[in-house]
Formats: structure tokens, C-alpha cells, sequence
């Protein structure tokens, strides 16, 4: 009795040891090891809904909103990341979200007369041998426009990236509130 509850115990543990194995050893995602590109802390911000009147263009109007509001057509979002890279010098030349109709490479800059605005990064974002390049709120950053839907905390989009070398990497990212600063 008491040997069978011990080998029962010890049953228990093998059992959760082999679990917590598995666990603890993911597919490791959005790594490519023939080229040491590596992305990290990958995160999308939610869509911002906008309470300026007019939000019953629900059906996908194309009719354009000529409110004097942003020049852009439905929600936008865009993705943050850090791109490491153990390799040779690399660029990211494009990028396209499942989300997305559009999904462009911005740089957020200082236009002058302190004013803040964006523009996409020309001949792709350098990622630097043995270096990384860090995309963040206020500077590089993935646009994504024409959104087919709301992205909301908790949702995980698809996020491909492709490289000047002709690597792709797909990327689940999570959607989440940016962090306070
Ligand atoms: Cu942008």
C-alpha cells in the first residue's frame, strides 16, 4: 500500500516533468537560424476609435470622409518590434499583415515647427550586421492601413516581414495597449 502510493507519486512527478518539458521548449517563433534574424517583443497597437461623428460608414463606404479630420482611409494601426540580427548586414524591403489591405515601413520624424509626422522608410530599414534595429511608438514602426477589422487588446494578428537576403519571417503579434511613457 504505502510503496504503491509512493510509485504513484513518483508516476505523477515523471508526469509532470514531461509536461513541463514540453512547455518549456516552444517552436521557437519569427527566428530564422540560416540567416540569425531574430525578432523579439513584437506587439501591435489597437485600432483607436474615433468618436468624430460619421462612424456609420460601417458597410465599408469608399465615398471618402471629407470631415478636414486625417487623411486616412478607416482604422490604422501599427506594429512595434526588435529586429536582431547575428548575421550579415540585411534590410527589411516590405512587410504585409493578414489585417491589412496596405502595409508600409514608416519612420515617425520631427517635420519642423514642432510638428510630428511620418513617411516611408526609402530602399527599405537597414538591420545591421551583428546589430539590431528597434521599431517603437515615435519611430520606426510597421504601418498598417486599410484595416479589415477593429484590432482590439488580446487579438493576434499575422505579420509577415521579408528581407533584401529573400528571408521571410511570420510573426504572431499580439495586439496590445502601448506602454505608458
Ligand atoms: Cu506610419
Amino acid at each position: 500500500m504505502n510503496v504503491q502510493m509512493r510509485a504513484m507519486g513518483v508516476a505523477m512527478i515523471a508526469a509532470l516533468l514531461l509536461a513541463g518539458c514540453r512547455v518549456a521548449t516552444p517552436a521557437p517563433s519569427g527566428s530564422d537560424s540560416t540567416t540569425g534574424i531574430r525578432v523579439v517583443d513584437a506587439w501591435a497597437r489597437p485600432t483607436a476609435m474615433k468618436s468624430m461623428g460619421g462612424s456609420h460608414s460601417h458597410g465599408g463606404s469608399k465615398s471618402g470622409d471629407k470631415s478636414g479630420d486625417m487623411a486616412m482611409d478607416g482604422p490604422v494601426s501599427a506594429a512595434y518590434m526588435v529586429i536582431e540580427n547575428t548575421g550579415g548586414a540585411d534590410k527589411l524591403i516590405s512587410a504585409s499583415a493578414d489585417v491589412a489591405g496596405v502595409t508600409e515601413i514608416h519612420e515617425t520624424k520631427d517635420m519642423g515647427n514642432g510638428m510630428m509626422g511620418m513617411q516611408p522608410v526609402q530602399g527599405g530599414l537597414d538591420v545591421p550586421a551583428n546589430g539590431s534595429v528597434t521599431l517603437k511608438p515615435g519611430g520606426y514602426h510597421i504601418m498598417l492601413m486599410k484595416l479589415k477589422q477593429d484590432l482590439t487588446p488580446g487579438q493576434t494578428i499575422k505579420l509577415t516581414l521579408t528581407f533584401q537576403s529573400g528571408k521571410e519571417i511570420v510573426l504572431d503579434v499580439p495586439v496590445k495597449e502601448p506602454p505608458m511613457q
